[in-house]
C-alpha cells in the first residue's frame, strides 16, 4: 500500500518537497470539501449566494465556502504567493509570500457546481505553476503562463469515493481517500488512457451552435460501421471532472466546442483555459491522450486572462486527432 504522502516523498527535482507541501494542502482541503459535501443538505449549504460571479453565473454557497477553504490551505504552506480561482475576479498575490512562495496555482474549488444541488459529481480542479518572477508586479505574468509550464496537475473528484488524480510530471496516480484513517491510498498507478475509445461527450443541446467540424465529427461517430467501431455511445454528466475522469479511464473523448461564428454567445467556448482545461490538458497528456481546441495544443495557448475561455476537445489520442482532422475540413 503506498499512500499520498509517500508518493510524494519520492518526488525527484529541485521543487518536488515544496511542491509536495502544495499537494498536500490541496488534499487536506478536498477532505474538507468532501465532508461538507455529504452533509450540505443537511447543515443549509446547498442552494445560491444570490450573487453571481465575474462568469456571470450564479454563485452557490458552496462555491464560496470551498474557495475560502483551499485558500486558507495554500496559504498555510506558505508555497504559493499567487492565486487564481474561478470564484476570485482578480489574480490574489501576496507579496509578503514570495520569499519562500515558489509557485502559482489556479484552481476551480468546486467545478460542475449545476450539480451540487442534485447531489451530482462535482470535483476541485488545480494547476501549479512555476514562479517566474519577482517584486511586486510578477503575479500576473506568473498566472497567465501556458499550460506546459505547469509543474502538477489533478482533480479531486468528489463521488462514491473521493478520488485524487495528480500528476507532477511522472505519470498519472490516483489516490483513493481511506476516510476512516485518514489517508490517501495510491488504487490507480501509471494511468494510461486508452488510444482510442468507444465514447463521445458532449451538450447535445448545443447542436445548433456547433462549427461544423464538430457536426461533421459527432455524425461520423454516431453513424453505423461495425468494422471500425462505431457509433460510439454518449455520456454527459455537466461536470468536467466526472466526463473526464471516465474518458481518462476507459478512453473517447469530451468536446466543449465553441458556438459557431454568429450562432451563440460562447464564441471562444465556455471552458476555462486557467483552471480547467490547462490542468486537464496536463493531466490526459501524461497519460498518452491530447487535448485541443480543435485546431491549437490547448496547452500552448499564451494565456491573456486569468479567466478566459477557450474550445476543448480531450481524451483518446486517435479520437482528439480525427475530430480535428473533421475541424480542418479534411474529413466530410
Ligand atoms: P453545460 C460546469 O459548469 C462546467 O464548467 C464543466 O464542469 C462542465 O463540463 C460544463 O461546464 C457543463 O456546461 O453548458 O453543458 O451545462
Amino acid at each position: 500500500v503506498t499512500t499520498l504522502d509517500a508518493h510524494l516523498a519520492g518526488g525527484r527535482g529541485p521543487d518536488a518537497a515544496d511542491l509536495a507541501d502544495l499537494v498536500r494542502a490541496l488534499a487536506a482541503a478536498g477532505v474538507t470539501i468532501a465532508d461538507e459535501l455529504a452533509r450540505a443538505a443537511l447543515i443549509g449549504q446547498l442552494g445560491t449566494t444570490g450573487d453571481t460571479n465575474v462568469q456571470g453565473e450564479k454563485v452557490k454557497k458552496l462555491d464560496v465556502w470551498a474557495n475560502d477553504v483551499v485558500v486558507a490551505a495554500l496559504d498555510a504552506t506558505g508555497r504559493a504567493c499567487t492565486l487564481v480561482s474561478e470564484e476570485m475576479e482578480e489574480i490574489r498575490h501576496r507579496p509578503e509570500r514570495c520569499a519562500g512562495g515558489r509557485f502559482a496555482v489556479c484552481f476551480d474549488p468546486v467545478d460542475g457546481s449545476s450539480n451540487l444541488d442534485v447531489n451530482g459529481i462535482v470535483g476541485t480542479i488545480f494547476s501549479v505553476l512555476p514562479r517566474r518572477g519577482a517584486g511586486a508586479d510578477h503575479a500576473r505574468a506568473d498566472a497567465l503562463q501556458p499550460g506546459t509550464a505547469q509543474v502538477a496537475a489533478g482533480y479531486i473528484m468528489y463521488g462514491p469515493s473521493t478520488l485524487l488524480m495528480l500528476t507532477t510530471g511522472d505519470g498519472v496516480h490516483g489516490f483513493t481517500l481511506d476516510r476512516a484513517q485518514g489517508v490517501w491510498i495510491r488504487t490507480h498507478t501509471n494511468v494510461r488512457i486508452p488510444a482510442r475509445g468507444r465514447t463521445y461527450s458532449i451538450n447535445d443541446g448545443n447542436f445548433t451552435r456547433w462549427p461544423d467540424g464538430v457536426r461533421g465529427f459527432v455524425e461520423h461517430i454516431r453513424a453505423i460501421d461495425v468494422a471500425s467501431g462505431r457509433p460510439y455511445t454518449a455520456r454527459y454528466a455537466g461536470s468536467l471532472v466526472m466526463d473526464v475522469h471516465r474518458t481518462l479511464l476507459e478512453g473517447g473523448i469530451y468536446l466543449y466546442p465553441e458556438d459557431a461564428a454568429g450562432s451563440g454567445k460562447q464564441s471562444t467556448g465556455k471552458l476555462r483555459l486557467m483552471y480547467e482545461c490547462s490542468p486537464m490538458g496536463m493531466l490526459v497528456e501524461s497519460a498518452g491522450g491530447a487535448a485541443s481546441t480543435g485546431r491549437a495544443r490547448v496547452r500552448e495557448l499564451a494565456p491573456t486572462s486569468p479567466h478566459q475561455r477557450v474550445p476543448l476537445l480531450i481524451g483518446s489520442l486517435e479520437d482528439v486527432r480525427l475530430a480535428e482532422e473533421f475541424y480542418a475540413a479534411r474529413r466530410a
